[in-house]
């Protein structure tokens, strides 16, 4: 047992060097392959999905969208589940004016889910309740199914109304 210990160190260091030329081998071994056709891993890039579709928007904490008449800015403070996932989702959602200034007493006149390649919706419209601390709860936001999904908030503040879309990709 000792005398493997001793020997441990220098055995590792010339291993050390050994692993590194083999490393070589086996990264232009492994570029060969990939190169070489009818491998089989790229079978699953035949299915079409919306993992890189350049309309979903990344989902991150406190995004915001300015809202296209640039009077109201839209702010997903959080989502559960984040990332948005498939089936029932619920929003935190603050409502910014053009000063930056939260809006606790916006309305909403429409909250609407929409699969642009699918020409629908979800069956539920979601609603947006206000919290004490001025953010709005959205429920439901039922993504029932994968794809492409917008989200597009329409709310009123005193005597300015704006819009603002989010965009997620669901299932991928
Ligand atoms: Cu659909």
């Amino acid at each position: 047992m000792a005398r493997i210990a001793i020997g441990a160190p220098r055995a590792s260091l010339s291993w050390y060097g050994a692993s590194v030329s083999l490393s070589f081998l086996l990264a232009s071994c492994s570029s060969a392959n990939e190169a070489a056709p009818g491998s089989g891993s790229g079978a699953s890039s035949t299915v079409i999905g919306c993992a890189n579709d350049p309309r979903a928007d990344t989902y991150g904490a406190n995004m915001s969208k300015v809202g296209s008449a640039k009077a109201l800015t839209f702010v997903l403070v959080s989502a559960s589940p984040a990332p948005p996932a498939i089936n029932d989702n619920t929003w935190t959602l603050k409502v910014l004016d053009a000063s930056g200034n939260p809006l606790p007493n916006a309305t909403f006149s429409a909250i609407k889910t929409w699969m642009p390649d699918h020409g629908h919706g979800a069956p539920e419209t979601p609603m947006a309740t206000a919290n004490a601390d001025g953010t709005y709860t959205v429920q439901p936001l039922d993504l029932f199914m994968n794809g492409l999904w917008q989200i597009t908030f329409t709310a009123q503040a005193g005597a300015v109304s704006d819009s603002a879309t989010f965009s997620f990709c669901i299932g991928g």
